[in-house]
């Protein structure tokens, strides 16, 4: 196998990457700068047969027309709004991501930011650190998850794994999506705004892209209202980030947790502010274990390519 040439757009665990080594002439373009970037498409573009890359280091449509016998796309990552997924399926070069592995972690940390939020965990580190309760007594109360209800948008697989969880801690769940789903007994809103306004959280599990950019824009979040709480560990893309940080500053909204943003690493300085948001630097599916399965899940879908076996996770 070390006769395929393989393109990191940008690497996996090191422990995957090992293995990687070990079969194929892996390219590290990722560590490349402009002009070695430029050099080695030149000196090798015809050989590049697969490309490794993740949701942070995407594929862009520019790179894949330098690539003329490209055959495989493989990203550790579930969501596929930084892949050229429409061009590479028009080239009949395949493209595979890594669903299911990371459900479960996504989940528990939308259930984190949920907690987190509403619980003002933050704050109350805060209030024992500043010295807070030795000046000023107990904390001020704080708001139960038992009995909120929770609306989900977007009733995936990550988006049931995030209702079971709720559930479990005694909330209600509704939905919104493109459609009511059989077999499930959770009630379904065809309209986004009457559903920000009839629940307590409202949670986006959507993929990115053109399709869902803006989706939760001021007039959902405002229908979501004063009370009400935002979480988001879909993409920043899917949420209107200028509006949520004015009703989060006004009032407008109780609070947010949020894993995601629109200009990542960017953050609005003014959330860095703000007391009743929980932030996470997008890491929700970040741990050990997950990470691990995701790139195994890379290396698996490239072995299974190029042995012409059917590929484990095929997107296209
Ligand atoms: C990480 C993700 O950003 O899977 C996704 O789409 O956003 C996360 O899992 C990243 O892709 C992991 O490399």
């Amino acid at each position: 196998m070390k006769d395929i040439d393989l393109l990191v757009v940008w690497p996996n665990r090191p422990e995957q990457m090992k293995l990687l080594d070990e079969t194929y002439r892996l390219h590290r373009y990722d560590l490349a700068s402009p002009d070695e970037k430029e050099m080695m498409l030149k000196e090798l573009a015809p050989r590049i047969r697969g490309v490794v890359t993740t949701h942070g280091g995407g594929f862009e449509r520019s790179l894949l027309e330098r690539l003329p016998n490209l055959e495989i796309v493989a990203s550790s990552s579930v969501g596929l709004d930084t892949l050229c997924v429409d061009a590479c399926r028009a080239r009949g070069i395949a493209v595979t991501n890594t669903p299911d592995v990371l459900t479960d972690d996504v989940a528990d940390m939308a259930m984190l930011l949920i907690l987190a939020t509403l619980r003002r965990l933050l704050p109350g580190v805060a209030w024992i650190k500043n010295g807070a309760w030795l000046e000023k007594g107990m904390m001020p109360l704080n708001t139960s998850l038992k009995g909120k209800t929770l609306g989900i948008v977007g009733l995936g697989r990550i988006g049931r794994a995030i209702a079971q969880r709720a559930e479990v801690f005694g909330m209600k769940v509704c939905y919104c999506g493109r459609r009511r789903q059989g077999g499930v007994a959770y009630p379904y809103y065809d309209d986004l705004v009457t559903l920000a306004r009839d629940v307590d959280i409202l949670a986006p599990v959507v993929p990115g892209g053109a399709d869902t950019e803006g989706l939760i824009g001021r007039e959902v979040l405002s229908a979501l209202g004063p009370n009400g709480y935002i979480i988001n560990i879909s993409r920043g893309s899917v949420v209107d980030e200028v509006a949520l940080v004015e009703l989060l500053k006004t009032g407008g909204l109780a609070g947010a947790g949020l894993d995601v943003f629109a200009d990542e690493p960017h953050v609005p300085p003014e959330l860095l502010e703000m007391d009743n948001v929980v932030l996470q630097p997008h890491c929700a599916s970040g741990t050990v274990e997950t990470r691990g399965a995701m790139a195994q899940l890379v290396v698996d879908n490239l072995a299974a390519h190029f042995a012409g076996r059917p590929l484990l996770t095929p997107v296209c």
